[in-house]
């Protein structure tokens, strides 16, 4: 299935940033040390999340404006476009929420005005430039006093996101949200893998595809989500490990209590046959190997199995 999205946001909100760490896999503490040069005007590129063939664009604040004033590049813009992302640095909320506010009714009105069955998303961003001096930041009262002020007929839903690893998981959660609802494939995957892991305990689960984005996450009940950013760190580092061709690659290692493990399976293997999934990391606290060994071989085959399935009727339909 193929989608449009829209990323929208002003210079340097982090539009570009977090279109590589989703979608290309990058690195996000490299992208925090490095300075990438601000989008301006359109940029747009296609991407393969799974089965979904998708159609990114990313677009500057300025360049909203400038659009809306033609109306056939309006038309063209916008045309088809299944998500408008609207992303706002919320540690300048007070001080532009006019500005903020002006651009999510242009958005809206967009999609009234061309009639599109777009949702209107919005990210508050950079939440990690928030929590400096304060120990909890209460999000859920953050998102209705937005809504409140922002008053739509339709109600937009609020990701609260930041590339920082205390904060990543947030980031790939929305995306998963956003993107589970175009393709049966990801749903599927998510709920075999959570299906299986109810009958664990203190696992955390990530699946990466090819491009080595994070595509989807699980985790038991009992794991301690406090763990989630030093997970991170250390995945975003092993990230960085150059992976052994054509082998089962197991590497074992210790975060304060956590056991790390990361499983190769998918990659290279003979007898998995899984073209879209790069591999399968899976995370345990104090849990034996064994239980991991076949927790790992559980998921391998359901997953393959429903892949097979999927492929039948996906991708040789006569
Ligand atoms: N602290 C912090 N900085 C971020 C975050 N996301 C992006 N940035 C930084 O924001 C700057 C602008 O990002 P960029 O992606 O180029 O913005 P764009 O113009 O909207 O494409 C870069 O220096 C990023 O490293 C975040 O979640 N937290
Ligand atoms: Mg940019």
């Amino acid at each position: 299935m193929s989608i449009k999205i829209l990323l929208i946001g002003k210079p340097a909100v982090g539009k570009t940033t977090i279109k590589k760490i989703i979608f290309e896999g990058v690195n996000p503490l490299e992208l925090l040390k490095s300075s990438l040069d601000p989008t301006r005007g359109i940029e747009s590129k296609v991407y393969k999340w799974m089965d979904l063939e998708l159609g990114l664009f990313d677009i500057s604040g300025q360049e909203l404006n400038i659009i809306l004033r033609e109306e056939e590049e309006s038309i063209r813009s916008f045309a088809n476009t299944n998500a408008f992302i609207y992303i706002i640095e919320y540690y300048k909320w007070k001080s532009s929420f006019q500005e903020y506010i002006d651009d999510i009714n242009r958005i809206y009105n967009i999609i009234i005005k061309y009639n599109l069955k777009s949702q209107l998303i919005l990210f508050l961003h950079k939440i990690d430039l928030l929590d400096r001096n304060k120990s909890k930041i209460n999000f859920q009262k953050i998102k209705k006093e937005i809504l409140n002020l922002i008053k739509l007929p339709i109600i937009p839903k609020i990701y609260v996101t930041s590339i920082i690893p205390k904060y990543i998981y947030y980031l790939y959660e929305a995306f998963f949200n956003i993107l589970v609802s175009f393709s049966e494939h990801i749903y599927e995957l998510k709920n075999i893998i959570d299906e299986i892991l109810q009958k664990y305990s203190k696992i955390f689960c990530i699946v990466r595809n090819i491009s080595k984005s994070i595509i989807v996450q699980s985790m038991t009940k009992d794991f301690d989500p406090d763990l989630i950013s030093d997970v991170y760190r250390r995945i975003i580092k092993e990230a960085l490990i150059p992976d052994k061709k054509g082998t089962i690659a197991l590497k074992i290692n210790k975060i304060k209590d956590v056991g790390l493990i990361i499983s190769d399976v998918y990659r290279d293997n003979k007898e998995i046959t899984h073209p879209l999934i790069k591999n399968i990391i899976y995370i345990f606290e104090k849990t034996e190997e064994k239980k991991i060994r076949e927790l790992m071989t559980k998921i391998r085959k359901k997953v393959s199995n429903y892949y097979l399935k999927w492929a039948e009727n996906n991708l040789f339909v006569k």
